[in-house]
């Protein structure tokens, strides 16, 4: 079995995609929905401060992994992301009339991850509606072949040169039935913005090694030697765009690519986008650039703005064929800086602004100076009529039960009644693998990984969408028969012992190596954790009218987040979580069931425990047919109706 914490889900096709879902549930009753969205709106904190605009600015969506009909629930702080990709859509076009008002540049840009389940086909029609200038390819992308192949065949086109894959190639048959590796998009885009500024742009995936036969990624480090790079950052832009599905500071790749520009370039303005990790973060690399990186799940839209020198852009005389005339929006002249290159650097400099905002109505319309009334475009409301639609085709709203309380992965402590953890593996496992099972009066101990649960689980109605969410992995259950208690009993404790320096060592390595195929969970968490550790105690008492949400700290000047949050709680939980033991003998044989990729790790413990019998894959048989995703739904329907 391929060991994969981070597995795909595989058997949920594209459905994650449209995570959170409101509407009429299968008997009739009102799930919470699109009356939520409505209004909760007013009663969310709305921001405090304007955007600060520059000449150039940028909002930035990244790791959308389909969630585009936005956070349904109302516990929170569910709420406060709660805008749908129509309302999002209303957003950008009143930004872009602000732009014209104020006669600067506004740019729309995604770093990747589109994708969740296998197939995104439908859902991406409505990401093509939005006025992208940028899309970079995201490792999801890449798992499955037809998927990298539905992107490159029907999804770059209508991005017309923009959708940017620069050191990702598919292998194809080419219309003459030759067998051709090309890039899945394009390699770079040279375009001049609508005030004539001129920008180079690419779109970097990071050192991914997860993806499908056929694809291609090329490391970033060789990316930057390739000859058609080196072209295509001679000649100088006004600024750099890098979009790419790369994290801006975990390791090193945004920073080969800003390197490398900066070697032929030291002065040109930069602008990276990143993505990836999930998390709110900035850093400026020097101080003519800033890397930002926005979230995920269509929890944060990214906004970065720069003020450029006289000499780029505005006022920039010698190459602003559209712009020019307008040149000086200062009110000035630009007589004394025209001529490029010189001057560069100089007097003035180039200022960056950041913000992440908190994707809802609330904040849509604070930022655009509309109100309910005047907000929504009818594009906006028929992209969310579109999704509403979609989501209804696949009956994600289909009701198992009514949770009767919030269950978190981190919030509650675990084990306990409010953690998802808890209830996954001592709840409902325990009655969704006993279903049809004839081994089901035998007593067992279940076991499984913490990260098999992905997201949590709010109170009331629970879907096949919050089941896709909170549970998207298809694993199976496999188990031993006849193992003494006293010795199953150890396998837990023992799976998640920190023990040594060098298991430690070991641990890490695991770590990267799940990295490099796409697992962020671990920085997504430890985000988490410092951002609580930082904050808790007195921060949060007097933080009191402060609600819950992302607090960020970041490297780049001034507060980042739009609106103020206390944070979330954490609680750090074990990497191996198990059913509550059965009370018998210690020499009672039990079954012990677990989860199919610790195969290995588990038979190699059992025979640590103990030399009575060798155990082997020959010992090893399917508990039960039905997969991690179904258990939550199974549990749903026999418990919470
Ligand atoms: C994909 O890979 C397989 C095996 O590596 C190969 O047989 C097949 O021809 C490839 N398909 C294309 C379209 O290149
Ligand atoms: C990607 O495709 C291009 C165009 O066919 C080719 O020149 C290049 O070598 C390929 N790169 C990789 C890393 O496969
Ligand atoms: C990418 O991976 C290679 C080898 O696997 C490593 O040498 C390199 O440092 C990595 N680069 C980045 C940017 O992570
Ligand atoms: C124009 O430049 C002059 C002198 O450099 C300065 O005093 C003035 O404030 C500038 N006006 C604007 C609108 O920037
Ligand atoms: C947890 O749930 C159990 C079973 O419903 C109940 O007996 C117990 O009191 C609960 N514990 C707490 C701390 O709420
Ligand atoms: C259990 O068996 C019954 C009768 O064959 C069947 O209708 C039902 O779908 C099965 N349940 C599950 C979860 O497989
Ligand atoms: C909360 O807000 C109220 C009303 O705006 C104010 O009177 C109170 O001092 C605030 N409390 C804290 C802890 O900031
Ligand atoms: C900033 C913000 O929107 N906060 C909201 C988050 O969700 C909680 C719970 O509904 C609201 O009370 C906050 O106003
Ligand atoms: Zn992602
Ligand atoms: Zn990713």
């Amino acid at each position: 079995m391929v060991s994969n914490l981070f597995k795909v889900p595989l058997t949920s096709t594209f459905l994650t995609l449209l995570a959170s879902i409101w509407a009429v549930s299968a008997c009739g009753d009102h799930a919470d929905g699109q009356l939520s969205r409505r209004s909760a709106s007013p009663h969310l904190t709305p921001p405090t401060r304007p955007l600060e605009w520059g000449d150039v600015n940028i909002l930035h969506t990244t790791d959308s992994h389909g969630w585009l009909l936005g956070h349904q629930k109302s516990s929170f702080p569910e709420p406060n992301y709660s805008g749908d990709f129509g309302d999002f859509s209303s957003f950008v076009s009143h930004m872009k009339k602000i732009a014209i008002e104020r006669d600067v540049d506004l740019l729309l840009v995604d770093s990747g991850d589109l994708h969740d389940g296998i197939d995104a086909h439908d859902s991406n029609q409505f990401m093509k509606r939005l006025p992208y200038d940028v899309m970079a390819i995201g490792n999801h992308e890449l798992y499955s072949y037809e998927n990298a192949l539905d992107m490159h065949k029907n999804f770059a086109p209508s991005l017309k040169g923009r959708y940017l894959s620069s050191n990702v190639n598919i292998t194809i048959v080419n219309d003459k039935g030759q067998v051709q590796t090309v890039p899945v998009g394009e390699r770079f885009a040279k375009f001049k913005t609508r005030k004539g500024r001129k920008v180079t742009s690419f779109g970097v995936l990071y050192n991914f090694s997860g993806n499908d036969r056929n694809t291609t990624v090329q490391k970033v480090a060789d990316m930057v030697n390739e000859a058609w790079f080196k072209d295509a950052i001679k000649d100088e832009p006004d600024f750099f765009l890098l979009v790419g599905h790369m994290p801006i500071a975990r390791d090193n790749c945004a920073a080969l690519v800003f390197n490398a520009i900066r070697a032929v370039h030291p002065t040109t303005p930069i602008m990276i986008f990143g993505g990836h990790t999930h998390i709110r973060d900035c850093v400026q690399l020097d101080d003519r650039s800033m890397a930002l990186e926005s979230g995920r799940y269509m929890e944060t839209i990214g906004w970065m703005s720069a003020t450029l020198d006289d000499n780029n852009g505005k006022g920039h005389g010698k190459d602003n064929g559209k712009g020019n005339g307008k040149g000086n929006g200062n009110g000035n002249g630009s007589g004394k800086d025209n001529g490029k290159g010189n001057g560069k650097g100089n007097s003035k400099g180039v200022t960056f602004s950041r913000r992440y905002l908190d994707p809802n109505r609330v904040t849509f319309e604070y930022h655009t100076k509309r109100n309910t009334h005047n907000f929504d475009t009818s594009e906006g409301k028929s992209i969310t009529k579109g999704l509403t639609d979609l989501a209804k085709k696949f009956d994600l709203s289909f009701q198992f039960g009514t949770a009767p309380h919030d269950f978190t992965i981190n919030q509650a402590p675990y084990p306990s009644n409010n953690s998802l953890l808890s209830l996954f593996i001592e709840n409902a496992a325990p009655v969704a693998l006993a279903i049809n099972n004839t081994r089901a009066s035998i007593p067992n101990i279940m076991i499984t990984n913490s990260g098999s649960q992905r997201f949590d689980i709010y109170a009331g109605p629970f879907t096949k969408n919050d089941q896709l969410t909170a549970s998207p992995f298809a694993d199976a259950f496999l188990f031993i028969p006849n193992v003494p208690f006293s010795i199953a009993s150890q396998v837990l404790p023992t799976l998640n012992h920190a023990g040594s320096n060098q298991r430690r060592v070991m641990m890490e390595a695991r770590e990267e190596e799940l990295y490099g195929r796409g697992h962020v969970d671990t920085v997504y968490m430890k985000w988490l954790e410092e951002m609580d550790k930082k904050n808790d105690g007195m921060a949060r008492r007097a933080a009191q009218n402060l609600t819950l949400g992302y607090v960020t700290t970041d490297s780049c000047p001034g507060v980042g987040d739009d609106v103020l949050h206390a944070p979330l709680p954490f609680n750090s939980v074990p990497p191996f979580i198990g059913s509550v033991p059965p009370t018998v003998a210690p020499d009672t044989p039990i079954d012990l069931v677990f989860v199919d990729f610790i195969e290995n790790q588990l038979l190699q413990i059992l025979n640590s425990l103990q030399k009575t019998k060798a155990y082997t894959t020959a010992d090893v048989t399917t508990y039960s047919p039905i997969l991690t995703n179904a258990i939550l739904g199974l549990y749903a329907q026999a418990a919470w109706n």
